[in-house]
């Protein structure tokens, strides 16, 4: 599907050091080897009561690391999701009484409209779930062929739901029993999350898994396969017969059929850390016997009084409300980003008022700093760098710009008073904040 327009990129004079970031698989800050091309999948929205704070957050957090890898000279295939048939979507429509089909595509315009505000650089592929059934069942046809999926039968369960025959099931333990590629990888639950079983049973239920379902081999097992349901949209699949795919499914091989090889990052929410990231890299190398990503990046939650805002809880602030009071969108993104992006914290408003006065002294501080010498500048921007391939450090990064604000307008005032110069490098910082945070001035 179209994603949104690509706002302009300042290039800034000599080069961004390559990124560091913090992996969960690894647990630790790590080097990214790539030097010339990256790819990065981001976990894209489940088109209802979009875009969150929250949502906002995790797409910003990573257009940091994509303009950290453009700053330093790697070609970057990004590629994003929009899961456009789910549960939670549709049971949205149903108690609202719309359109499915018109609520994602409603809701998916208004994201596009906020990331553009937002100036979050688009993802070169930007793929529906509904578009991508068509070149999806095969694969799960093919798992079931080499035994690494199975069939269940239907029942009706405790509350009378009818569950049709035909729902198809990753068998986690065949693809664990599967040997170890050439490269000597060889797949584990647990590997990007690093819970125990019982942790990942306890969260399995919350998170879109039907632990308790009848006739799965292991309670962990996740959904391939959802066969069509009364009042449900389905597809026809071949040998699976109508149905629709399951969620990890999606996301793994929308990746594999942009991306070759593992992802350099696959990244999302932390929520997503258990089961989708995990279990979906079980169903990279259950296709096609390699990693799925070589780093996985997770943001921290934002909430809003106490909560993590979710849609489910209802607690949000939305990216379009906020606009449509007349909120400069670069003061909600710098809001944002005086967070790190792996911490979890909370959305409030004076996070946003002292963004809009932040915003007031870079606007002020560039307008006034056209002296001759630009060496703080420079310097600012080196720093910056260094900030920014340090984990995304873009608080302690901000921080550095508005010292160098704060001593522009000094500079300015004692000049006005026949004190010395103006400093210069307005038109540089005016760059960076452009190129390296997606900030307009
Ligand atoms: N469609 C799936 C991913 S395939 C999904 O999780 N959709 S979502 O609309 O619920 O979330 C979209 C993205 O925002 C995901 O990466 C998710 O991890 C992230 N996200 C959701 N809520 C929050 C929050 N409160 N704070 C930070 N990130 C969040
Ligand atoms: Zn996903």
């Amino acid at each position: 599907m179209r994603a949104w327009e690509v706002p302009a990129v300042p290039t800034l004079p000599g080069k961004a050091p390559l990124p560091r970031i913090h992996d969960t698989a690894a647990g630790t800050i790590v080097p990214i080897e790539e030097s010339q091309a990256a790819s990065l999948y981001v976990c894209g929205i489940t088109p209802y009561d979009a875009t969150h704070m929250g949502h906002a957050s995790t797409y910003v957090a990573f257009d940091l690391l994509n303009r950290a890898w453009r700053d330093a000279g790697v070609t970057v295939t990004y590629v994003q999701n929009v899961t456009d048939v789910d549960d939670p979507l549709l049971e949205r429509a149903t108690a609202t009484n719309v359109d499915w089909q018109w609520l994602a595509e409603d809701q998916t315009e208004l994201f596009r409209t906020d990331m553009s505000a937002l100036q979050v650089l688009p993802p070169a592929h930007y793929v529906g779930v509904v578009e991508s059934i068509q070149w999806l069942f095969p694969i799960v046809e093919d798992l079931l062929a080499r035994g690494l999926a199975y069939r269940v039968h239907g029942y009706t369960d405790e509350q009378g739901v009818v569950h049709p025959d035909g729902d198809i099931y990753l068998d986690l333990a065949a693809v664990r029993a599967l040997p170890a590629n050439e490269a000597g990888y060889s797949w584990e639950p647990g590997q990007v999350s690093h819970m125990s079983r019982e942790e990942m049973l306890e969260i399995f239920a919350e998170r879109g898994g039907d632990p308790e379902r009848a006739g799965k081999r292991d309670a962990l097992d996740p959904l391939l396969w959802r066969a069509a349901r009364e009042g449900e949209p389905s597809w026809q699949a071949g040998s699976l017969g109508p149905g629709r795919p399951g969620w990890h499914i999606e996301c793994t091989m929308i990746a594999r059929h942009f991306v070759d090889g593992a992802l350099t990052v696959q990244a999302g929410g932390s929520d997503l850390t258990f089961p989708h990231h995990d279990l979906g890299s079980g169903h990279s190398w259950a296709v096609a016997n390699r990693p799925h990503a070589r780093h996985y990046a997770h943001t921290g939650m934002v909430g809003l009084d106490g909560h993590k805002m979710s849609k489910s809880r209802g607690n949000l602030v939305l990216v379009s409300k906020l606009r449509a009071a007349g909120v400069d969108p670069a003061a909600i993104r710098l809001a944002i980003m005086s967070q790190h992006y792996r911490s979890d914290w909370f959305w409030t408003d004076e996070l946003l008022e002292r963004a809009i006065e932040r915003l007031d002294v870079f606007r002020r501080a560039v307008a006034v700093a056209d002296g001759s010498d630009d060496s703080a500048a420079l310097q600012a921007l080196d720093r910056t760098r260094a900030l920014l391939a340090h984990d995304l450090d873009a608080p302690a990064a901000l921080d550095e710009l508005q010292l160098w604000a704060e001593d522009a307008l000094t500079a300015a005032e004692r000049a006005e008073a026949g004190e010395g110069e103006r400093i210069g490098g307005g038109a540089l910082i005016t760059d960076v904040l452009s190129a390296r945070f997606g900030i307009s001035l």
